[in-house]
């Protein structure tokens, strides 16, 4: 007999579905999302719609492994099933323990705790699965800590700045919009439940805007569509700015009631005439004048900042000029007016402080600057590394030093992961996790900003672990555990929520957060920064290298890597956007086609290069064979390959991230993966 039960999808997706999953002998056969759900209404993404075939998968992990030749022959063309099958053996959990029990602690009682890195990110991006047993582990073991900065870092500093992230308009409220701007964002394929509310927008007659370098399908609908030049976004917005002072439409009371810093935005605004602005970013300057018309002119526009403006140099100063647009013409105090960023702020708990753990004083490692690390760090130098939640080889920058980082024989390396990533390849101890059908987790949206909770709904697959057990019994085993601990899934959850909380959570299967799920901006929830103000020079942002607000072009670049390359030689701008089909790496192995680099046809003619044929896309950083998709749907000037590939899916084994530097952006020392130049020529045959 048919079985249906519910859970909610806790991947890093801003959207956080409630999901019925249908099971028939205890296997999972379809799923969906609950139809009486007001976000999810009945649809979800096609990549979660196949998970049972990321389940059930050959490239699943099932048991522990041990690897048993060295790593002298491990390349990115080698990745795969077999090479895993030659260079591993299977072991039990007993021995799993063991092996990296001892070694832990050989490096802690030889080279300090600091010799150890965990490395993990968004994994499955649950509250459970992340901070708890592991980071009471990493800190008991005084390990080296990770700031995580490959997203949200800009971006999330910036808005914490400005706001104290304070929430944002919820998708539903986009329906009651005038003006929709969608800002560096693709909704269409990272957050696909806000797309129905745009369209009902437009069709009550709103208007819509997208900004991207790239004609998305969603820009291929709008009223206007800006194809900007990646990192000039801070440009665009300081001349908005601008040019509301200018026209009349900056709404000073406000201004003087509700922010700080306003003189200093408004004199790095006058900086930015329209038509210098038009000139960087590379829009008709009269099309940049309709949109800031068109936002003057409503009454309830919001703007939906992605993370497209982040991923570059300018990317802090960027969002902090973006998120300060409405407030300088303050629309705000209306259903559907206002922003939105990251609604993650609206639930203000975290685990550890739960778990009473404190972080130990202990070094920080930049995640973009892993494969630097790994290769001259030496005080003291790191030995063992931990990934889980994570697969950097298909998501950090600086591809080619990270895995000659990864191939050093005295470094060892666990994989916790659910299926043998490229990551996997350079492990010395691969470990089987389960997926979030496999256990329970919670899971706070950070687009619609209710909290779920994740149920197991299927029995673990082969001797697939939760990250929890994994690492309560590495604490037990290196003595690191202690009486009074929380451990269950029930215990923490008591422990973030308050018994009374957690019990409603149990029965509901969702909470909303305390200032409701769709609050109007500036009536229901106020800035939660130190002065309860819109702080647009907050102390925590004027620390950047180049100055707050302040446009870096590529000519000027800071550089912390002597191979960056001068713009001149390498004239086009990559970008790696999200695509429908993976959630950043995550279902890469499901994927047999090879990806394409997408080239403008006037840049591709210049270069000789035909639709479909092989190209060589290439900088000092790296070289990316693969296919090229010519195409008028990326600006000129710009090439775009998707983020999240895999080895396989290129000609020569090496993704987008072997050509993104690892340089870091103004605030935040987050990830500038759009800040790669290169130059793309057709491979001879
Ligand atoms: N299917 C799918 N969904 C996802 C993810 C995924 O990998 N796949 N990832 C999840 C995660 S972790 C995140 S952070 C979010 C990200 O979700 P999004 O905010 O949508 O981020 P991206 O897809 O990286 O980029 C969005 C758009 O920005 C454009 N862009 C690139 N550079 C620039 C620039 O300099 N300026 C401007 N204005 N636009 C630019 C790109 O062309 C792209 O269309 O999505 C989440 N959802
Ligand atoms: N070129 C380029 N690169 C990018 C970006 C870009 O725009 N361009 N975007 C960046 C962004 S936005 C992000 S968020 C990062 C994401 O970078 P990552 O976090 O490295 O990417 P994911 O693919 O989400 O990796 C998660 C891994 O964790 C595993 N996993 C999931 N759940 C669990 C669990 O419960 N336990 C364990 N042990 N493992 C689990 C999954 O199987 C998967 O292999 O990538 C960044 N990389
Ligand atoms: S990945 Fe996003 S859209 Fe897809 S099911 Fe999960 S929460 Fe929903
Ligand atoms: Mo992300």
């Amino acid at each position: 007999m048919p079985q249906t039960r519910e859970t909610t999808c806790p991947l890093d997706c801003p959207d956080a579905c409630s999901l019925q999953v249908e099971l028939e002998d205890g296997r999972v056969v379809g799923i969906d999302g609950s139809a009486d759900d007001p976000v999810t209404r009945g649809f979800i993404c096609g990549k979660v719609r196949r998970f049972a075939d990321h389940l059930y998968c050959d490239e699943r992990v099932s048991q522990p492994m041990r690897r048993t030749r060295d790593k002298s022959d491990v390349t990115l063309t080698a990745a795969g099933p077999a090479y895993i099958a030659e260079h591993f053996e299977p072991i039990s959990w007993d021995e799993a323990y063991s092996l990296i029990a001892n070694r832990l602690r050989a490096d802690r009682d030889t080279f300090g705790g600091e010799s150890i890195l965990p490395l993990c990110y968004g994994g499955s991006n649950g509250r459970l699965t992340q901070d708890s047993l592991d980071a009471r582990l990493f800190y008991r073991l005084g390990a080296s800590k990770l700031a995580r900065t490959v997203c949200a870092a800009p971006a999330g500093a910036a808005f914490q700045g400005l706001y104290g992230k304070m929430p944002g308009v919820a998708f539903p409220d986009y329906a009651s919009s005038d003006l929709i701007v969608v800002w560096g964002n693709n909704p269409h394929h990272s957050g696909v439940h806000l797309t129905p509310f745009i369209q009902q927008a437009t069709r009550n007659g709103a208007a819509l805007v997208v900004l991207d370098p790239r004609r998305t399908s969603l820009a291929a609908q709008a009223d206007l569509h800006l194809p900007i030049y990646p990192g000039t976004d801070l440009c665009v917005a300081l001349a908005m700015i601008h040019w509301l002072f200018e026209n009349g439409h900056a709404d000073h009371d406000f201004l003087e009631q509700h922010t700080s810093g306003h003189e200093l935005l408004r004199a790095r605004a006058a900086e930015w005439p329209v038509e210098r602005a038009a000139e960087v970013s590379r829009i008709d300057e009269a099309a940049l004048r309709s949109f800031f018309s068109l936002y003057a002119e409503a009454t309830t526009p919001v703007v939906r900042c992605g993370w497209g403006p982040e991923r570059n140099r300018n990317g802090g100063s960027a969002v902090a000029a973006i998120l300060a647009i409405p407030a300088v013409a303050n629309k705000f105090g209306r259903r559907g007016a206002g922003f939105t960023m990251s609604n993650s702020g609206a639930w203000q708990f975290d685990i550890l402080r739960a778990a009473a753990e404190q972080p130990p004083n202990t070094r920080t490692v930049n995640m973009n600057l892993v494969g630097e690390t790994l290769l001259h760090e030496n005080d003291p130098p790191i030995r063992s590394l931990f990934i889980y939640n994570c697969n950097p080889v298909a998501t950090l920058p600086a591809q080619n030093k990270l895995c000659a980082g990864l191939q050093r024989e005295d470094l060892f390396t666990v994989v916790f992961d659910q299926v043998f990533t490229d990551s996997a390849m350079f492990a010395d101890v691969i470990l089987p996790a389960t997926t979030f059908l496999e256990h329970d987790d919670l899971k706070c949206g950070y687009g619609y900003p209710r909290l779920g909770v994740v149920r197991p709904v299927v029995a673990p697959h082969g001797e697939a672990k939760p990250n929890n057990e994994v690492f309560g019994e590495l604490l037990q085993r290196l003595g690191l555990a202690k009486e009074d601990d929380l451990c269950t899934p029930e215990q923490l959850q008591a422990a973030l929520l308050g018994e009374q909380q957690a019990s409603q959570l149990r029965d509901q299967g969702e909470l909303e957060p305390a200032c409701g799920l769709r609050p109007i901006q500036m009536l229901d929830v106020r800035p939660r920064t130190p002065s309860g103000k819109i702080e647009f020079a907050a102390e925590s942002l004027t620390h950047s290298q180049a100055g707050l607000y302040c446009y870096v072009a590529d000519e000027e670049t800071p550089t912390n890597d002597s191979k960056r390359s001068p713009s001149s030689s390498y004239p086009l701008a990559l970008i790696s956007p999200s695509t429908g089909r993976t959630v950043n790496s995550t279902f890469g192995q499901l994927i047999e086609e090879l990806a394409q680099v997408t080239v403008h046809p006037s840049d591709a003619e210049a270069r000789g290069i035909e639709d479909g044929q092989h190209v060589r896309v290439f900088n000092p950083l790296g070289a990316v064979d693969l296919p090229a998709k010519v195409e008028d749907s990326v600006a000129v000037g710009v090439v775009s390959i998707p983020k999240g590939i895999w080895s396989r899916h290129t000609l020569n084994g090496q993704t987008s991230n072997a050509l993104s530097p690892d340089t870091l952006s103004d605030i935040g020392a987050g990830a500038c993966f759009n800040d790669a130049r290169v130059e793309v020529q057709p491979l001879s045959t």
